[in-house]
């Protein structure tokens, strides 16, 4: 029976040596956090279960990965340790439980609770209030010397100001927040380089750049969360938490989340709202983090091979699992875009049944390498659509099947079209399409284009699958007889439907060219074409050059723009329509009142008690203003509402003008 054992040991750790290279060498895993977890705990059991077995090398043992060698070796003064996990409510009680009896006391001990973020752990040495060195964590003992590359991320201070220790080393995160992951590796798949499975290996890929000019453009951002060698003579606060308000006083970027709790039910209190609000935040975290608030405490409890006896890692559900693709169907967008969508064994991955994921586009499928029946690591987090995120080889079956991509479309059977240089294939058929006119109609009728009352998803399918709208002119002639014999649909509710459709007739130049869903003419766009044009004639017969005129489109929109008004069935939609539907002509033709606050730019967070955050945007954006979804140098000022987050805390460390509600009135009303 050892025998078997023993040869599953060396296995467990062969694989996870094997599995930590790849994460902490070359920022490649093969199979997700969660296979290496529970590949670990198997191990550590068995190794507890047979103590004579353990190998004195096993990872069980270790923190991270050896250095590479590119970098010049730095050697930590204090060592950087990792975390224990604990994967239950019952897990960490028993946490709670050895530290009060490790502590000999019965009284409430207070945690200092943060959220445990899915990045690169880092350590910044501060002399004389000055950035004198960056390094990685490594293996716990030395990690590498990552200097330049770290003073090129923007919220990392190379100068502290106040009252600073000599010698300061501050530890913590490097992230890679969501919304630029998914941007940096949109941009790779379109050149074709190389794609991150996670925004963790993105930051620690980014990091260990040799050229800090590469490091520099990457979206990095840092959050301090401990601190390691500080010179003697300084005088700290005993409570971690307040010593983390030092370090923001100091200038060093410290989490918002971050707080200190009594008892093991505030811990509990914590980690469910954490949880609850884990889609909503821009950066990726797989759990949270209790760590005893007494620096004193923590001492007398010290640490064990890798981890701190003071601190606990309590994990969230993971975000990437593995499953089996069963088969591969082929999504028509709006615009024709064909979008292959990996149908999958269900999984639970974050706490949600996943069943489909997205594999992009045809390239995509072959840098993958992925092929029906493969296992693959699906990835879900934020508010994404789940994607496959890599192939594990290992796992292929005996029986796989090669994807084909579609030559016609698989709904209206038109040809399928790829541009030379674009990565998307797209349906030639338009609003022939039953797909396309389906998401052109939503499109038309969505909140921010036409706004029909009433008109959801589900009935727009059931009047195209009946053929009564070909195009979104006959929205305008459906009766309310018609409407009354849809599934569900009351006579009360046809006649409210029909007088909702009626109500659109009267609108905005801007609103309707937004509806129109011309490729890449988004809500700014089209207000500002609206605000340029004044009339929609002027607009159709505008050329390339006379668009580019106006502020943000570009030769890529311009074309977009041109081709739709030259395809003779756009011409007859927008001709049907203006039967029915008609605006201002002149001056105010679109929603864009004044120019007062042309060329600033606003983000609007957190929330607002007077107006809703959409509100607010299309108020400023009437008097010229753009606003934009992320905080960055050339934002103009940050509106910030209750509760704003990590884009406050963004705006500060820019040192951005902030705007409370009161003074957004004032703004808007000047
Ligand atoms: C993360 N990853 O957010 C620690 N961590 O403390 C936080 N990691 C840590 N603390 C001691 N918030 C060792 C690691």
């Amino acid at each position: 029976m050892n025998q078997s054992v023993s040869q599953r040991m060396q296995e467990l750790e062969e694989l996870l040596n094997r599995y930590n290279k790849e994460y902490y060498e070359n920022d490649e895993p093969s199979v997700p956090d969660a296979e290496y977890d529970r590949l670990f705990h198997e191990l550590k059991a068995l190794e507890t279960e047979h103590p004579d077995l353990r190998n004195a090398s096993s990872p069980t043992m270790k923190v991270g990965g050896k250095p590479l060698g590119q970098f010049k070796t730095v050697q930590h003064e204090v060592p950087m340790l990792s975390l224990d996990n604990a994967f239950s409510v019952e897990e960490f009680e028993a946490f709670s439980k050895r530290v009060e009896q490790r502590l000999d006391t019965n009284q409430t001990v207070t945690f200092c609770c943060e959220p445990k973020l899915d990045g690169a752990a880092v350590s910044l040495l501060y002399e004389n209030g000055l950035l004198v060195r960056g390094a990685t964590r490594g293996d716990g003992q030395s990690g590498e010397d990552i200097t330049e590359n770290v003073k090129t991320i923007r919220n990392v201070p190379l100068k502290l100001s106040g009252d600073v220790p000599e010698r300061l080393e501050v530890r913590g995160e490097v992230v890679m927040p969501l919304g630029a992951f998914e941007r940096f590796n949109e941009q790779a798949r379109l050149r074709d380089e190389k794609v991150f499975a996670n925004p963790r290996n993105a930051a620690a890929g980014s990091l260990r750049q040799l050229d800090s000019k590469i490091t520099a453009k990457r979206p990095l951002h840092f959050y301090a969360y401990s601190l390691g060698v500080i010179s003697e003579t300084t005088q700290l606060p005993d409570s971690h938490y307040m010593r983390l308000q030092q370090l923001k006083d100091w200038g060093l970027p410290v989490n918002i989340e971050i707080k200190t709790v009594e008892s093991v039910q505030g811990c509990d209190d914590y980690y469910e709202s954490i949880l609850a609000r884990r889609d909503s935040l821009n950066y990726d975290i797989d759990g949270v983090v209790f760590k005893v608030d007494s620096v004193r405490l923590q001492q007398d409890l010290g640490f064990v091979a890798r981890a701190p006896r003071w601190a606990i890692a309590r994990k969230f559900p993971a975000q990437e699992q593995l499953t089996t693709i069963t088969g591969v169907d082929f999504q028509v967008g709006r615009t024709g875009a064909i979008t292959p969508v990996a149908r999958l064994e269900p999984v639970n991955v974050g706490g949600v049944t996943v069943s489909n994921a997205t594999l992009h586009n045809a390239d995509e499928i072959e840098r993958l390498g992925v092929r029906i029946g493969d296992c693959v690591s699906i990835r879900r987090a934020g508010d994404v659509i789940p994607q496959v995120v890599s192939v594990v080889k290992d796992k292929r079956p005996e029986k796989t099947e090669a994807i084909e991509f579609p030559l016609h479309c698989p709904i209206c059977q038109s040809d399928i079209e790829r541009v030379e240089g674009e990565a998307v294939a797209r349906c030639t058929g338009g609003l022939y399409c039953a797909a396309q006119r389906k998401e052109a109609i939503k499109h038309f009728a969505s909140r921010k284009a036409m706004d029909i009352d009433g008109l959801g998803d589900k009935i727009v399918e059931q009047l195209v699958e009946r053929d009564w709208i070909k195009s979104p002119a006959d929205l305008y002639r459906l009766s309310k007889a018609e409407l009354a014999t849809l599934p569900r649909m009351g006579s009360k509710s046809a006649e409210n439907l029909r007088n909702a459709i009626k109500a659109t007739q009267e609108t905005t130049l801007a609103r309707f060219i937004y509806s129109l869903g011309i490729r890449e003419v988004g809500e700014a766009t089209a207000n500002a074409l609206a605000n340029h044009f004044k009339n929609l004639d002027a607009l159709v017969a505008a050329n390339s050059e006379q668009l580019q005129e106006v502020p943000d489109v570009g030769a890529v929109v311009a074309h977009h723009i041109v081709s739709f008004f030259q395809e003779s069935h756009n011409q007859q939609v927008v001709a049907e329509l203006r039967e029915f539907i008609s605006w201002p002509e002149g001056e105010d033709a679109s929603s864009v009142q004044s120019d007062r606050l042309t060329g600033n730019t606003y983000v609007i967070t957190g929330t607002l008690s007077t107006m809703t955050r959409d509100e607010a945007k299309s108020a400023l954006e009437a008097l010229g203003a753009k606003v934009a979804s992320s905080v960055s140098k050339k934002t103009t000022a940050l509106v910030a509402g209750e509760n704003a987050g990590s884009k406050l805390t963004k705006a500060q460390s820019l040192g951005l003008s902030i705007l409370d509600e009161e003074a957004l009135h004032e703004l808007l009303k000047d």
